[in-house]
C-alpha cells in the first residue's frame, strides 16, 4: 500500500525537527513514542530562546519595556489557545503545567465545593492515571463514589452502560477523548449530551486528541477540557485547563499566592478575575510563548490535514502488524487514533522489545503507560506501543515492522 494524499506532509516538516536527523545506537533515529511526548520544531525552539534572549522578564508586574513585551506574548500566547480550541474568549484558558494539574485544579477546587457524600463520578477503565487518582483522593474526601465504564473487546465505549450508571447523583463525568494505549478515539460529544441531560458536568481528557485532530469545545460542549503542551510540539512545563467562563467564575481558586490576587489584607484577600485567578505565583512564561508558538505551527499545517495524514499511517501500521500473527493487538479497527499497542506471545516481554528495538534505533514505549486498570481488563501487565506523529513517514513503518519481526524471531528461539 501506498500512503496517497499528502505523502509529502513527513518529508516537507521534518527539516523542521532537527532531533529527527540523527543515529542512535549506529542506527538512523525512528521515533514513535509521541504519545508520550512529541519533538520540537525549529520555529517552537527558536520562540522559546527568543524570549530569554530579548524579551525575558516577569510577566504583569513591571512597568518596564521588558516585562511589558513579556506579557504580550504570554496573553498572545493564551489567545492563540482559545482560537485553537475555539474557545469563547482567553479567559477561559487557564495555564497550568501538563494535563494532570489541569484535572488535579478542577478536582481541588469545583469538586470539594461541590461533591458530597454520595454523589457519582463516572470514569472509564480506559483513563490514565491522572484521570483517575485525582478524583480518588476527591472521593476519599468528600464520600463520593466512583463509577467506572468499561470498554468493549473492540476498545469501544457503550453509551447504553452509560445511561445505565448516570443517575440524579452523578455529577461528574470525566472521560480521556483519545486512549493511549486502545487508540480508540471516544465518542465525547455523545458522551457530554448524555451526561449533561442527566445534569452531570463533563471534563475531557484530550492529551492526546488536541496535538492530532481539530478540537472544537463550544461543539463538544464540554464544561473542562485538559491537554499538556509537550504532546503538541511545545516544552514540557506548559499545559492548559479550558473551562466555561460561568464555571470557572463559580470555581475557588486552586493555589494561593502573588498574580492571583486582587486585594490583600491581612486576614483576607480577594482575588483576581479569570483567567488569572488560576495561576498562582511566576510562571513558566517562556514555556507559554512556546506553546503560542507551535499552536502557530500546527495551525499553519492545519488539523485537519494533520489528522488524515496519521489516519492513513496508523491504518498502514495497523495492517501491517495484523500480519503478523504472534502479536495480540489492542483497540478498535475503526475510530482510531495514529498508535497501536500490542503484546507479543507470553515469554516475550514487552520491555525487551523495546530494548532490542532501542539497539536499533527505534524509540517506542512499553510498561503499563500509566494505564493500570486497562491493563488489568486487558488481562496483562502491559503492552508496546508505537505511537506515531505528522512527520513519521511509511518507510520508518516498513523499517519498524522489519525491526519487530526480526526481534520476534530471535525471542521466540529463547523463550
Ligand atoms: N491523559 C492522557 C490520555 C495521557 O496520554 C497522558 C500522558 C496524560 C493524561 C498525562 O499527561 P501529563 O503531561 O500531565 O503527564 N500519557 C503518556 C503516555 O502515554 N506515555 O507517557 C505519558
Amino acid at each position: 500500500m501506498v500512503l496517497t494524499s499528502d505523502r509529502c506532509l513527513a518529508d516537507f516538516v521534518r527539516a523542521d525537527f532537527p532531533i529527527l536527523h540523527q543515529t542512535v545506537n549506529g542506527k538512523p533515529l525512528i521515533y514513535f513514542d509521541n504519545a508520550a511526548s512529541s519533538q520540537k520544531p525549529e520555529p517552537v525552539l527558536q520562540a522559546w530562546l527568543d524570549y530569554y534572549h530579548r524579551h525575558n522578564a516577569n510577566v504583569h508586574r513591571g512597568a518596564h519595556t521588558l516585562s511589558t513585551r513579556a506579557t504580550e506574548e504570554f496573553e498572545a500566547a493564551r489567545d492563540k489557545v482559545a482560537k485553537f480550541i475555539n474557545a469563547r474568549s482567553s479567559q477561559e484558558i487557564i495555564y497550568t503545567r501538563n494535563a494532570t494539574e489541569a484535572i488535579n485544579l478542577v478536582a481541588r477546587t469545583w469538586g470539594e465545593a461541590n461533591l458530597q457524600e454520595g454523589d457519582e463520578i463516572v470514569l472509564t477503565v480506559m483513563e490514565h492515571h491522572s484521570n483517575i487518582v485525582p478524583w480518588q483522593i476527591l472521593a476519599q474526601k468528600t464520600g463520593a463514589v466512583l463509577k467506572f465504564l468499561t470498554p468493549t473487546n473492540l476498545g469501544k465505549l457503550d453509551l447504553g452502560q452509560l445511561q445505565q450508571v448516570l443517575t440524579d447523583r452523578t455529577k461528574l463525568v470525566s472521560v480521556v477523548h483519545v486512549s493511549n494505549v486502545l487508540g480508540c478515539i471516544n465518542p465525547v460529544e455523545e458522551i457530554t449530551q448524555l451526561a449533561h441531560r442527566a445534569g452531570a458536568k463533563v471534563l475531557i481528557d484530550a492529551c492526546q486528541s488536541v496535538p492530532h485532530m481539530p478540537i472544537d469545545v463550544q461543539a463538544l460542549d464540554c464544561d473542562w477540557l485538559v491537554a499538556s503542551g509537550h504532546k503538541m510540539c511545545a516544552p514540557t512545563g506548559i499545559g492548559f485547563l479550558y473551562g466555561k467562563a460561568e464555571i470557572l467564575t463559580e470555581m475557588p481558586p486552586f493555589l494561593g499566592g502573588g498574580e492571583m490576587i486582587a486585594e490583600v489584607y491581612l486576614y483576607h484577600s480577594t482575588y483576581a478575575d479569570l483567567p488569572h485567578k488560576f495561576e498562582a505565583g511566576t510562571p513558566a512564561i517562556g514555556e507559554a510563548i512556546a506553546l503560542g508558538a507551535a499552536v502557530d505551527y500546527l495551525t499553519k499545517i492545519g488539523m485537519a490535514k494533520i489528522h488524515a495524514y496519521e489516519q492513513e499511517l496508523v491504518t498502514y501500521l495497523l495492517a501491517k502488524l495484523q500480519e503478523i500473527p504472534q502479536l495480540t493487538i489492542y483497540g478498535p479497527k475503526e475510530q482510531r487514533a495514529g498508535l497501536v499497542a500490542f503484546n507479543a506471545p507470553p515469554g516475550i516481554h514487552a520491555n525487551d522489545l523495546a530494548a532490542f528495538l532501542d539497539q536499533e534505533g527505534i524509540a517506542i514505549r512499553s510498561g503499563h503507560h500509566c494505564t493500570q486498570p486497562l491493563h488489568r481488563h486487558l488481562g496483562v501487565n502491559g503492552s508496546a506501543r508505537a505511537s506515531l506523529y505528522f512527520y513519521n513517514t511509511q518507510e520508518e513503518i516498513d523499517r519498524f515492522v522489519a525491526v519487530l519481526q526480526d526481534t520476534l524471531a530471535l525471542l521466540g528461539k529463547l523463550v
